[in-house]
């Protein structure tokens, strides 16, 4: 049996049907084999870093394992944003490069290259990937493949790479005579402390739980656990769509562009269930000693480097997969709910005056971004995914959806690339099948850099809704110089050199539908149900017409709940259940 023929079987065995990737002399091998399969199919897209997103998405369907491949040289390299965003994001997928022949690469001789496109893509992705070989002997195809499936998907999960030169593609095996990969660590499991937990939660009277990504894997035992100790929840921007928001518990996102209200819950909260996250400075802020400064810190994560290297003061720590985590507080915990009544009800006081849609009212002067997500919440599919791109337009989502329980939001956050949100959905889309209708929202920046990505939409009639916020400028690093660069636009207006094209004549020139929707409309709920009722894909840009800004925003070395603009020294007193105390 060939080798690229091997590999393909092991891909069906996977659970993938598609293979994102870009065809190259040095992976066509591979192509030409997955061509001749009945149950997967190569998406050939129109750039690697497409591929590489598009995989992610995939896999974060839930639905099957990512896989992408890329040739050697430049595909390789095209594929390394996503390959890294994969790795911060902990996203289980596997990349193929193909490489030059095992006699024509260069192995560790001192000169730059010897094949052409020879390009030494382990070396260059080691740091942002768990596992990264070159398969230098057909006989390892076998182990190697399962070991980088099994580091994908174990313990924290992540990316790994395959390089496999072009005559390791094409040699001739006997798949019975191969050896398999044993995982060596099956069986390790961090003991945790429940006297510990059980006797913080008793002497807790303001417990919170936030919840991270790491979550997203354990959204039913979350919400078990929450409900039957009636504990109210707060999440991170990963962690956003693991909790119902439409759910009388669920107080918001924190962070540095967290909502009001749930900054100020951290800030008051006596007891934090630091669920399935990492604490990064993007949750916390810069003024560490203020994060949950009037309580103590259970920190659960899968990652245990996280648990060890944190730069957080935490109460307890313990390094543990999410889901069992909480499915084991379901049994094993239990709090007199009478105890924290009056934190609940203090919280959801707070909730309903520091809610976003009061943010906009008293903060913000060009409220259609905010009021567009009042209506995509309002009017979305009951199982809507929301995948979305970076800047402005990523912080109006995340503060301004609320999502129900079977609504998925998908982002980048340690990476963050702009570019991401429609790849990301083509994977998704793909992986669902039409089953979830999905929605990718980009600024124009993010929408212009993903811009080939849209032949996908049309080609395989996607059903992906790309929601444009067009404000015609970087907008996130708009805000950012006109709060520490005396507003000095450069290369982020169309006065500092910044442009954006024509979208409804990029829309034409892929054959997408395409809707313009007002500044004064962006609210409209009836526009909004009207452009659902429509299948298939469509461009639609939302005109924003006039400068956008995200509020609330933590500044540097803010305490939590100081987010700017400001409360009045007193209202922040006021409003801080400490201060009563
Ligand atoms: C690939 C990449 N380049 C640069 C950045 C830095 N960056 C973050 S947000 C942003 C502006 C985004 O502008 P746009 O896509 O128009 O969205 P808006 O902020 O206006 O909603 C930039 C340049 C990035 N995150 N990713």
């Amino acid at each position: 049996m060939k080798v690229s023929d091997y590999i393909v079987q092991f891909i069906e065995s996977q659970n993938c049907r598609y293979v994102f990737g870009y065809i190259g002399g040095a992976i066509t091998h591979l192509v030409d084999s997955i061509s001749k399969s009945e149950n997967v199919k190569f998406i050939q897209v129109y750039h690697e870093q497409t591929a590489s997103f598009a995989a992610e998405g995939y896999s974060r369907s839930g639905k099957g394992l990512g896989f992408c491949m890329a040739t050697s040289g430049p595909g390789a390299t095209n594929l390394i944003t996503g390959i890294a965003d994969a790795f911060f994001d902990s996203i289980p997928v596997v990349y193929i490069t193909g490489q030059v022949n095992t006699y024509e690469y260069k192995y560790s001789k001192p000169v730059r290259q010897q094949g052409f496109q020879e390009t030494d893509i382990i070396s260059i992705v080691k740091p942002v990937t768990k596992y990264a070989v070159l398969v230098e002997k057909k006989e390892m195809i076998r182990y190697e493949l399962e070991k980088a499936v099994n580091i994908a998907r174990s313990g924290r999960p992540g990316p790994v790479v395959l390089d496999i030169p072009m005559d390791i593609q094409r040699a001739d095996i006997n798949p019975a005579d191969l050896c398999g990969y044993d995982d060596p660590d099956k069986n390790v499991i961090m003991a945790i402390d429940w006297d510990r937990v059980r006797m913080m939660l008793s002497d807790s009277w303001r417990p919170l739980i936030l919840a991270g990504g790491g979550t997203s894997g354990a959204r039913d035992v979350l919400l078990k656990f929450a409900e039957k100790q009636s504990i109210p929840v707060v999440v991170s921007l990963m962690g956003k769509s693991c909790f119902p928001e439409d759910s009388d518990l669920f107080v918001g996102m924190i962070g540095s562009y967290g909502n009001r209200c749930a900054n100020i819950a951290l800030a008051n909260a006596d007891l934090v269930f630091a669920v399935g996250t990492r604490l990064d400075t993007r949750q916390t802020g810069t003024k560490l000693d203020s994060f949950v400064r009037n309580g103590k810190i259970i920190h659960v994560d899968i990652d245990p480097f996280e648990i060890e290297y944190s730069r957080v003061r935490r109460d307890y720590a313990v390094s543990c997969d999410a889901s069992v985590f909480l499915g084991e507080c379901c049994d094993k915990v239990n709090k007199d709910l009478s105890e924290t009544a009056e934190w609940r009800s203090y919280l959801s006081a707070i909730k309903s005056e520091y809610s976003q849609k009061k943010e906009v009212e008293r903060n913000i002067q060009n409220k259609a971004p905010y009021q567009l997500m009042d209506a995509l919440s309002a009017v979305s599919e009951e199982n809507a995914v929301f995948c979305v791109d970076i800047g402005q337009n990523q912080m109006f989502s995340a503060q301004g959806l609320v999502l129900k329980k079977n609504q998925l939001f998908f982002t980048s956050g340690g990476m963050a690339p702009m570019g991401y949100a429609i790849p990301l959905a083509v994977g998704l889309s793909f992986a669902e099948n039409n089953f979830r209708s999905i929605c990718a929202i980009a600024g124009d920046g993010g929408f212009h850099i993903s811009t080939q990505s849209l032949m996908l939409l049309s080609q395989y009639n996607l059903p992906i809704k790309v929601i444009v916020l067009n404000n015609k400028t970087l907008g996130m690093i708009v805000q950012f110089q006109n709060l520490y660069f005396d507003g000095n636009e450069a290369a982020t207006t169309c006065r500092g050199g910044y442009m954006v094209p024509d979208i409804q004549s990029l829309a034409a020139s892929y054959s997408l539908p395409y809707r313009i929707v007002h500044s004064k409309d962006a609210g409209n709920q009836l526009i909004w149900k009207d452009i659902f009722t429509i299948k298939g894909p469509m461009v639609i840009e939302v005109d924003l017409s006039h400068p956008t800004i995200v509020s609330p925003k933590l500044e540097v070395n803010m305490p939590i709940e100081d987010l700017s603009p400001k409360l009045e020294k007193d209202e922040l007193s006021r409003a801080m259940f400490c201060g009563r105390i």
